[in-house]
């Protein structure tokens, strides 16, 4: 029975990959150190932390050459799993990363086999995660990049990746399906450059793409920080746009490769910033898809440690949403970061550059050196951030 308020339920709308709880603990330098999870078990699992959700990649649940009653006699038993467990699969997404075929990019690549393959290998996928119950359809360009730079010109690529996605919205539409597409960055890894290596980067392609409207991001921690860049200001422009379709939670040293960590364990201030942020305690509209965690367990551990890490992911979330809550209730918080009022000024600030603001603005007599000199206080404000992150101030 939940004892502390801090334990997940499915309310919550907490979900894991099966690639993420699953990870067996390979690395470049050694091998798996844990067995490998079968889906029906790990969806029992997640059901008994606290879960609400399993994401998947096809080849995660059907392994690639099945026949195609293999597929049918595994996804029935998985659905049968979901069933019985109360859970459900929000997103769902393509390998299109780990066969040889890949290894120059899918949908980038300069052979056209090698696009059709990837192409027909999505659509099947689609077809998979419509039939679990996905409404959010991830695309995470893993390999979409090069080495030797010389291989081809970069627009060529995102001329590439553009033509796909245009063509894999209409497959969608084509078929009545309920779904939209969430891009994921990343700047390197497991290529030395990856193509559209931020969300930004992302948001910007969507408004080229033809139907935009079916297409926004799935920002993940790790990612954003790995190019060194602020994920809070990353989510804060996806969110703005309404382009926040999904998004990857975990936790990353600055300057590292990608690390996937448990949420939470590395910048705390970060983390807290971002709960912030996403529940809208600050004010504004929240966050209200799905919170996927797309990490995993450090590779100490055993099965055990995976589930506690699985358990503590989803307890520092609700942890942090608490504190942000309190934070912005505060009334010292508040007084600190209250926007000033100016009745005169407010209106000529914002609205259509008519004349008459353009001329009341050059009218307007300010005194640059008066305004500038008194402080802002927003060393009291972190420390009172800090504060309330430490649990001395409730
Ligand atoms: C892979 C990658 C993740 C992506 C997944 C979706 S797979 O583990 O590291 O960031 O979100 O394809
Ligand atoms: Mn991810
Ligand atoms: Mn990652």
């Amino acid at each position: 029975m939940s004892a502390s308020p801090f334990d997940p339920t499915p309310q919550d709308r907490f979900s894991f990959g099966l690639w993420t709880v699953g990870n067996p603990g390979r690395d470049p330098f050694g091998s798996e150190v844990r067995p490998r999870l079968s889906p029906v078990h790990i969806v029992k699992k997640l059901a008994e932390c606290g879960a609400y959700g399993v994401n998947l990649h096809d080849n995660d649940l059907v392994p690639m050459g099945s026949s195609a009653r293999e597929r049918d006699a595994i996804v029935a038993e998985f659905r049968r799993a979901l069933s019985d467990h109360g859970m459900c699969v929000p997103m769902a997404t393509t390998n299109l990363f780990s066969h040889p075929i890949f290894k120059d990019g899918a949908f980038s690549s300069n052979d056209p086999r090698v696009r059709a393959f990837a192409l027909q290998k999505t659509m099947a996928a689609i077809d998979l995660g419509v039939e679990l119950g996905a409404r959010v359809y991830v695309f995470w360009g893993g390999r979409e990049g090069v080495e030797a730079d010389a291989c081809r010109d970069p627009r060529t690529a995102i001329l590439r990746m553009r033509e796909a996605l245009d063509f894999l919205c209409g497959y969608v539409e084509s078929q009545g399906y309920d779904l939209v597409f969430a891009l994921e960055a990343k700047p390197n890894e497991p290529r030395g450059d990856i193509y559209l290596p931020t969300t930004g980067h992302m948001l910007h392609f969507i408004s080229t793409l033809k139907h935009q409207a079916r297409v926004g991001v799935n920002p993940e921690v790790a990612h954003e920080n790995m190019a060194g860049l602020s994920f809070v200001h990353a989510v804060a422009q996806a969110m703005e746009a309404d382009k926040l379709f999904h998004i990857d939670l975990n936790a990353q040293k600055i300057g590292r490769y990608d690390q996937d960590l448990r949420f939470g364990s590395e910048d705390l201030k970060q983390a807290f910033l971002l709960v912030r942020l996403l529940e809208g305690t600050l004010g504004g509209k929240r966050y209200d898809g799905p919170l996927h965690f797309d990490s995993h367990a450090y590779r100490s551990e055993d099965e055990e440690g995976v589930w506690d890490f699985a358990r503590g992911s989803m307890r520092t979330y609700k942890i942090l949403k608490a504190k942000a809550q309190a934070f912005d209730a505060d009334p010292e918080v508040r007084g600190l970061i209250r926007e000033r009022r100016d009745a005169a000024l407010d209106p000529l600030l914002s609205g259509a550059c008519t004349p008459q603001r353009i001329a009341a603005l050059k009218a307007l007599q300010l005194d640059p050196d008066a305004i500038a000199q008194a402080g802002l206080a927003y060393e009291k404000l972190d420390q009172l951030m800090m504060e309330h992150l430490m649990g001395v101030r409730a």
